[in-house]
């Protein structure tokens, strides 16, 4: 007997149906951020990167041009299972001397033939950062009237642009929209930034945009790197906002102070709000953007999306970014992990643990728990990946690319 076989046994004597969960895997998309090729430089404005985010680590290779990028891409996506989406932000824009504030179709079209190739649909951020347009650390809650206008042109071009890659790809496109603007210190007036971005939202959504194309999701974060004191957008403000909208808010589990969940939030907003959205992250003490593992918390919130019947209704996409190791490694480990915490996820007896929960067993709940943990999963993994024509070991590939592609740049 093989040892799936053999996995297949053990699982279908704790009531998991492995074949059923490797088929409902290979259904749920991904949406692979592209910023991982190059720590979030981007093509259109040659600044460093700014906004309370940063890259550490000088690791040789990195994608400087639209190309290699798209190379990286390539290769990165060949090492990952499952259905993928590209998720991209507007300093990817291609072309000479390039307006955030007047973004046009043409500066997209290389990443749209890109993912027509690939078969994946796209995922958009207008970049509220690293852009000589920010001032004092601020975009769309600016006290400066040309400050904000031309952040909220920006965010109407990249309304339009979101339904353009809708349209070009027949993928709907989620449209992430994020601003750093916050305050190092204690400020004098919390309010007043924040219903300046409420204002400039509201400009931005006024553009008319198709919402069975174009989602358009409100990320929330409650400080950065030098906006130790407040943020404008914070989870309140992000929720709230959405609701009165009618948008999708999107937690990134690098975005709360270390001891709140962002699995525990989950079903909340899933009572509340047709869909959500993530950015799956690994944070450490701070918002460190480190490279997704097989952890704890992922598997936590992979388990709140599965048993909560909710793989359709929210949108998964990766961030982080680390400049220390190899780049293409850290995107496929990280995506892997998505995977196989949601692999994870799915071969849980739900049912019977919920229960033994309603039941109030909390004993034989945990025991069933732990006994979970150690259950072969890895044998179930290694199927699905063979099933998606893959393997388990990538890291021989991606030495050889490094050696072959990365290294000769
Ligand atoms: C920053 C946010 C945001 C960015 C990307 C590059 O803290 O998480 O999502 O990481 O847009
Ligand atoms: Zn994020």
């Amino acid at each position: 007997m093989s040892r799936y076989e053999e996995a297949k046994k053990i699982y279908a004597a704790m009531g998991v149906d492995t074949d059923k969960a490797i088929e409902a895997l290979k259904n749920v998309t991904v949406s692979v951020h592209c910023w991982q090729g190059d720590d979030v430089v981007g093509f259109d404005s040659g600044e460093e990167l700014s906004g309370g985010i940063q890259t550490t680590g000088n690791y040789p290779g990195k994608a400087t041009t639209p190309a290699q990028l798209m190379q990286d891409i390539d290769k990165a996506f060949s090492l990952m299972p499952g259905k993928k989406k590209l998720n991209i932000h507007a300093c990817y824009a291609i072309g000479e001397n390039i307006d955030r504030s007047d973004l046009k179709v043409e500066h997209f079209k290389p990443w749209v033939d890109f993912a027509k190739e690939k078969g994946v649909g796209i995922d958009f951020n207008p970049t509220f950062f690293s852009h000589p347009m920010v001032k004092d650390g601020l975009t769309l809650s600016s006290p400066d009237d040309e400050v904000r206008k031309y952040w909220i042109k920006h965010g109407q071009c990249c309304v339009k642009l979101s339904q353009y890659f809708a349209e070009e790809t027949g993928v709907p496109c989620v449209m992430n929209i994020w601003i750093p603007d916050g305050f190092k210190d204690i400020p004098a007036d919390r309010l007043a930034p924040r219903a300046r971005f409420k204002d400039s939202l509201d400009e931005i959504l006024s553009v008319p945009y198709d919402k069975s194309k174009v989602y358009i999701t409100l990320e929330s974060k409650v400080f950065g790197i030098g906006l130790e004191a407040y943020t404008v957008g914070s989870a309140e403000f992000a929720l709230s906002y959405a609701d009165y909208k009618g948008i999708t808010p999107l937690m990134d589990n690098g975005h709360y102070h270390p001891t709140e969940m962002v699995s525990d939030k989950i079903s909340s907003l899933l009572l509340f709000n047709e869909k959500i959205a993530l950015h799956v992250t690994r944070p450490m003490r701070w918002d460190s953007d480190h490279v997704v593992l097989f952890d704890d918390e992922t598997k936590e919130i992979a388990k709140e999306i599965v048993r909560n019947d909710a793989l359709d209704r929210v949108f998964i996409a990766t961030d982080y970014f680390d400049a220390s190791i190899n780049r293409i490694s850290a995107w496929v480990t990280g995506i892997r992990n998505v995977h196989k915490a949601l692999l994870f996820a799915l071969l849980q007896p739900n049912d019977k643990l919920k229960a033994l929960q309603e039941a109030n067993d909390m004993t034989a709940l945990m025991v069933l728990q732990e006994e979970l943990k150690t259950a072969p999963l890895g044998d179930v993994w290694n199927e699905y990946l063979a099933s998606e024509g893959m393997k388990n070991d990538y890291l021989e590939d991606i030495l050889a690319y490094e050696k072959d592609v990365l290294l000769k740049r």
